[in-house]
């Protein structure tokens, strides 16, 4: 059997979980610190711990087959990888924006306001792009950690970052004016031969139902008879909603599949309707 070479971020943001997920997808293997590749021991699979800028290339390169990073370094290392790399799943963890932001005493109305600027960014191929889409000329300073502290410190009079909760921005006294980009985790591929391609496909049917499982959640409850009609049509349900029978005569029992986004919403609705008792509890794996 041909073994798949899937690239995860060896130390970082995106470890834990992009682990997590092989382990939810039933995958089992061993992560010895320090060690630069890892076999699965029931899957036709081995993991290889990278830099994950380093990534893109080495799955162009074929030294990976797939890899999981953050979709903002996808674009970023574009122009080294051509059209060789694709996106072959969204993972939908370490959402972020790449943002630009300026210090709370820059006078910003628009992007206009960033002509003739110096900004530093970790993304120069992201923040070029941007710009040139705008027609705003502007000075691009590549540094590689750190971004926040430059305004202050004089290097540059706007930065452009990642950010996810925000506070970094507020901490280092910046206000973020611009999102360029949006990112979440994604796993990526390149062309394989049909063998790695089976293996491939069966590892993304995994990832699918773990994922659709963690996008949803299954509800019980119970309605007497006259309320059941309402109730279903709150319930759209994988197919449809089951309706069985209690013992007391006159009450029937729900059963049914909502999505977490929807689900508060519902919730007040089917309450009501007339549902009464109502349990949630989470899915494991959802196969369609
Ligand atoms: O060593 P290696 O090169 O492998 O890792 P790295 O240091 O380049 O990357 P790492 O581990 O920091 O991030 C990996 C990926 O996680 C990124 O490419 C993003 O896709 C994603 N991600 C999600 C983030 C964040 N959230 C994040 N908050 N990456 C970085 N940050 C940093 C950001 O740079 C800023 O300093 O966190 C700060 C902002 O966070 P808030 O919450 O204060 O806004
Ligand atoms: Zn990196």
């Amino acid at each position: 059997m041909n073994v798949l070479r899937l690239a995860i971020q060896k130390s970082g943001r995106l470890t834990d979980e992009s682990l997590e997920l092989m382990r939810e997808c039933g995958i089992e293997f061993n992560k010895a610190t320090g060690k630069l590749k890892s076999p699965a021991y029931n899957f036709p699979l081995e993991f290889l711990f990278l830099r994950d800028d380093d990534i893109p290339e080495y799955v162009a390169d074929g030294v990976a087959d797939v890899g999981i990073i953050g979709e903002n370094v996808l674009a970023e290392e574009q122009h080294k990888i051509k059209d060789t790399v694709t996106i072959v799943e969204r993972l939908g963890f370490s959402r972020c924006r790449l943002s630009i932001a300026v210090p709370k005493t820059f006078h910003y109305d628009d992007v206009q306001n960033l002509r003739g600027v110096r900004i530093a960014t970790s993304f120069p191929t992201i923040l070029g792009n941007f710009l040139r889409e705008k027609g705003i000329q502007a000075e691009i300073h590549e540094i590689s950690g750190s971004v926040e502290i430059a305004p202050s410190i004089g290097l540059a009079e706007a930065i452009c970052d990642i950010v996810s909760s925000g506070s970094t921005l507020l901490s280092n006294g910046l206000v973020e004016v611009e999102t360029i980009f949006k990112s979440e985790a994604v796993l990526i591929g390149r062309k394989l031969d049909a063998e790695k391609q089976h293996v491939l496909d069966d590892l993304c049917f995994r990832i699918q139902s773990v994922n659709r499982a963690k996008n949803n959640k299954y509800i019980i409850l119970n309605a007497r008879t006259e309320n059941i009609a309402a109730i279903t049509s709150l319930l759209p349900g994988i197919k449809s909603p089951t309706v069985t029978p209690l013992a007391e005569t006159g009450w029937c029992a729900v059963h049914s599949v909502v999505r977490e986004n929807q689900f508060w919403d519902i919730i007040e609705k089917l309450k009501a309707a007339g549902a009464e008792g109502i349990l949630v509890i989470p899915i494991e794996k959802m196969i369609l």
